[in-house]
């Protein structure tokens, strides 16, 4: 059937998973959603069936009359459905080609193939969630943990939309008020005006700030903690990626150099969800294979959020180690001590470790020089206590405690932040940045003594930049592009 493709006509997808279940799921959203459904379907008249009812019938080739599918079939009517369209949910059973089979059937009687992300764009079109709350629906297909979905309920009920909503009325007001006093300037001064735009841009400015302050954590809970794990050769590095993940992923051997490339993989760790990379060990080598993959270390050192560096307890402090330690000294960093089960023999001191005393001693240094320095700052070490966790992975000592530092740190934050409300991804984070720095501009425009028409532009930009947030005031473009990383039949 041939049809133009606007974009109100009645769109069809398979909403589960590819694959072998119990139910498969085809969804039909749109103005014809109930005849095309009927055209395809032997049971109650579905045009006919009162809405909210799930109908048991058969699905069959209008051509050949033959039975595809034996099914259940959801009517709900707009405008209380998921799209605020007319709906159709058939539920087969869960084989791949009988699924497929009934969505080539509503294809075939009129509907067109859904785009990714369509379904839940049409609610957005229709008015019944705005961009903070599509954004939320992936966040929850995506969650990781029970907090990161909590944080997406909560988008999705609205908090974000109403606070942004709110903030921009306010400045709404405040443009409305100004305009009056531009256009009657006999009912009021410009210094009344001025102090007006000021008072307004300064409580705006508080709350985005507010709001950009939960944005590190958002993103977190919303992406995982990018974790790399990291150190030389043989400390543990695998052992401790597997301990976190309950299951033997990583190849752990005794022999120095097993890990050549990075690894990833998602943990829970109380709630914060991490984004694990292990790491091929540190050296200098020869070995061609090791040496990307030594590269590979360096580069997920750089981009990691967190680090843990793992230094081998039973050893005394090798030059690597060191490098390592100054390496990551401005990160945030958790340094693991590990292999406690052994005698220990690394000594953290800043002054005199085993390998530098003799180093020293060989270079012809007095033995009295060194004891000098050493005496002079007995106890300074060379990473911060409070950074340190001492392990032994293959008993599980002191990994609760590891599980606790990691669990503080990012609580750290939250802890502090006045708002329940988060922002928890890139795209939201630009924007409240971008109106901070016009609410900025108005402030600074203001204490410069600007005219109050040049003032108003950016704070007319800041109720912009909000409103792209919601998509109040998004460009198409945005909105298509938004909605493409759906996943399909969403
Ligand atoms: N005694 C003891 N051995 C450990 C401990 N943790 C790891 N090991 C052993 O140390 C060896 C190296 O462990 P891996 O986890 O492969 O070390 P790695 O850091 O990933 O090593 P590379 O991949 O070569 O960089 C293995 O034989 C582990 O069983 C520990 O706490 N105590
Ligand atoms: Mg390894």
């Amino acid at each position: 059937m041939a049809q133009t493709v606007t974009e109100y006509d009645t769109i069809a997808a398979i909403s589960t998973p590819p694959g072998e279940g119990a139910i498969s799921i085809v969804r039909l959203s749109g103005e014809h959603a109930l005849a095309i459904a009927q055209a395809v379907y032997k049971g109650k008249n579905l045009t006919k069936v009162a809405s909210h009812t799930i109908n048991y019938g058969h699905i069959l080739d209008p051509d050949t009359g033959t039975v595809v599918d034996e099914v259940m079939v959801s009517v709900l009517r707009a405008p209380k459905t998921y799209t605020r369209e007319d709906m159709v949910e058939i539920n087969t059973h869960g084989g791949i080609v009988a699924t497929n089979r009934v969505l080539q059937l509503l294809l075939g009687a009129g509907a067109r193939l859904a785009e990714p992300g369509e379904f839940t764009k049409r609610a957005f079109l229709n008015g019944r969630i705005d961009l903070t709350q599509a954004e939320s629906v992936m966040d929850l297909i995506r969650a990781k943990t029970d907090r990161s979905l909590q944080v997406a309920v909560d988008q999705l009920d609205g908090n974000l939309h109403h606070l942004i909503t709110n903030l921009r009325q306010d400045i709404l007001e405040v443009l409305a008020q100004v305009e009056v006093n531009i256009d009657y300037p006999e009912y009021d001064t410009d210094e009344m005006t001025t102090k007006l735009l000021q008072e307004k841009a300064e409580q705006v400015l508080t709350r985005v700030d507010g709001l950009l302050q939960t944005a590190s954590q958002g993103k977190v809970l919303r992406d995982g903690l990018a974790t790399a794990i990291v150190g030389r050769p043989n400390v543990g590095k695998s052992s401790l990626l597997n301990y976190m993940l309950h299951e033997a992923k990583a190849i752990v051997t005794d022999v120095p150099g097993t890990t050549r490339d990075v690894l990833e993989e998602y943990v829970n760790v109380r709630g914060v969800p991490l984004r694990l990379l292990d790491t091929a060990g540190i050296r200098d080598t020869d070995d061609k294979v090791e040496k990307i993959g030594v590269e590979r270390s360096r580069k997920a050192l750089a981009q990691a959020d967190l680090v843990m560096l793992v230094l081998d307890a039973s050893q005394p402090l090798t030059a690597e180690d060191r490098d390592l330690i100054a390496a990551t000294a401005a990160k945030p960093r958790i340094v693991i001590l590990n292999k406690q089960d052994l005698p220990v023999r690394l000594d953290l001191s800043a002054t005199a470790t085993a390998a530098e005393a003799s180093a020293a001693e060989a270079s012809g240094a007095t033995g009295a020089a060194a004891a000098a320095t050493a005496a002079a700052a007995p106890s300074a070490s060379l990473i911060p206590e409070g950074q340190i966790v001492r392990t032994a992975i293959t008993t599980g000592a002191g990994m609760p405690a590891l599980d606790t530092k990691i669990a503080n740190l990012f609580n750290a934050g939250i802890e502090n932040s006045q708002t329940t409300v988060m922002v928890t991804n890139a795209r939201q984070i630009g924007l409240l940045r971008q109106a901070k720095a016009s609410l900025q501009s108005v402030l600074d425009g203001i204490a410069a003594g600007m005219p109050i028409d040049l003032v108003q532009i950016d704070m007319t930009a800041a109720w912009d930049k909000l409103g792209e947030i919601t998509g109040d005031a998004a460009p198409d473009e945005l909105i298509t592009q938004l909605f493409s990383q759906f996943c399909l039949g969403k």
